[in-house]
């Protein structure tokens, strides 16, 4: 699996931002690491000419949709970094794939933190020829953290990896944005997790396709099998996404490689049902329209609010609803009236 070296002319042009959108897509289609990170790099940018060429770069990728997108979800520390490193492996070494990882960062704005963690936890795929580890950062503005995945999944694409995972934070928004961005989900739990099943959050555990306890090995087996079992039993009455039968809980250990290949099976006929049902293409459809309606819900808001009437009579009219002046909703009226 050669991989194509970062052009030095393309490299020179890049740093003069003088490269032409056809020469990053010829870049890209390289197959060179350095191009993806680049581009990637242009999706985060806060100038607008960077984020108006990672949008054109991305309108005109050709290869979009051509990976199996498969999102890593669960509680902090429950080894999901470490599970896609054993999976990533996996798949480079006996299935032949280029993988992408794209991992939500949550610590955006600081720098380093667990960039640096989530590589560690990655060590053989970060020395891997065939993979590629990027953290995205959780940020708020520019369409949240979905905005950021979406585009770097495309530009991934365009770059030939062919799976690629994307690893959440395991809270909040992102977890759920994240479900609209994949066409699988995996789900890792702990072993002893069986105690206080109820606190898994139904909302995600209906979107979960593949369920995986993890760490399922040594002295933490037989707590391991016993929620596998309270597990099966949960899932039976609890409904997953509707192409999805019933879904088997494995046990796997992400530390020494044990279910990791049972549960790429898994994912493979998953991913044969899915096909054949359309299943895949028609989810890809729907979220392509949730995304279109949060970014002009996004815009709407924008625009609203950096408006200077509604900026600078903001703060009053909130002190007027505080005390009582002006009942909430007349207000927001008022407000959103003056607008037009
Ligand atoms: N015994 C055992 N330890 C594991 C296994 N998988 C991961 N670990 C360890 O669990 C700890 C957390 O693993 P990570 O892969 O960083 O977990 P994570 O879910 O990515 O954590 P965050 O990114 O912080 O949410 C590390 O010390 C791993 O070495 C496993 O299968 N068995
Ligand atoms: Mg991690």
């Amino acid at each position: 699996m050669e991989l194509s070296s970062f052009n030095p002319n393309f490299e020179s042009k890049v740093a003069q931002g003088t490269a032409l959108p056809q020469e990053w897509l010829n870049a890209l289609r390289s197959g060179s690491k350095q191009a993806l990170a680049k581009a990637i790099t242009l999706t985060e940018s806060t100038k607008e000419d960077d984020r108006q060429l990672a949008r054109t770069l991305v309108q005109h990728c050709e290869r979009t949709g051509s990976s199996l997108r498969i999102g890593i979800t669960g509680v902090p520390g429950v080894g999901k970094s470490t599970f896609i490193d054993q999976l990533g492996t996996f798949l480079i070494q006996q299935k032949n794939k280029k993988v992408a990882v794209l991992a939500v960062d949550p610590s955006s704005g600081r720098s380093g933190g667990s960039i640096l963690g989530d590589k560690t936890r990655m060590a053989q795929l970060v020395l891997n020829d065939a993979a590629y580890i990027r953290p995205i950062p959780s940020r708020k503005e520019l369409g949240g953290v979905a905005s950021g995945l979406s585009e770097a999944i495309v530009l991934s694409e365009e770059a030939g990896f062919d799976v690629v995972f994307i690893e959440t934070v395991g809270v909040g928004q992102s977890e759920t944005d994240v479900t609209e961005l994949v066409d699988v989900i995996v789900f890792l739990l702990l072993p002893n997790s069986g105690d206080d099943l109820q606190g898994i959050k139904r909302g995600i555990m209906e979107e979960v396709h593949i369920v995986a306890v993890n760490k399922s090995e040594g002295d933490q087996l037989m707590a391991a099998k016993k929620t596998k079992m309270l597990l099966d039993a949960v899932l039976q009455i609890m409904p997953g996404p509707i192409e999805v039968e019933l879904r088997e809980v494995l046990l796997c250990s992400a530390e020494t490689g044990q279910g990791i290949a049972e549960l790429w099976t898994a994912v493979e006929q998953l991913q044969q049902r899915l096909n054949d049902s359309s299943c895949l293409q028609e989810n890809r459809k729907q979220q392509k329209v949730k995304r279109f309606h949060r970014l002009l819900n996004q815009m709407l808001q924008d625009s609203f609010f950096q408006n200077p009437t509604i900026a600078e009579h903001l703060v009053q009219v909130a002190d007027d609803v505080a005390c009582g002046k002006i009942d909430a909703y007349q207000a927001a009226l008022n407000m959103f009236q003056q607008k037009k």
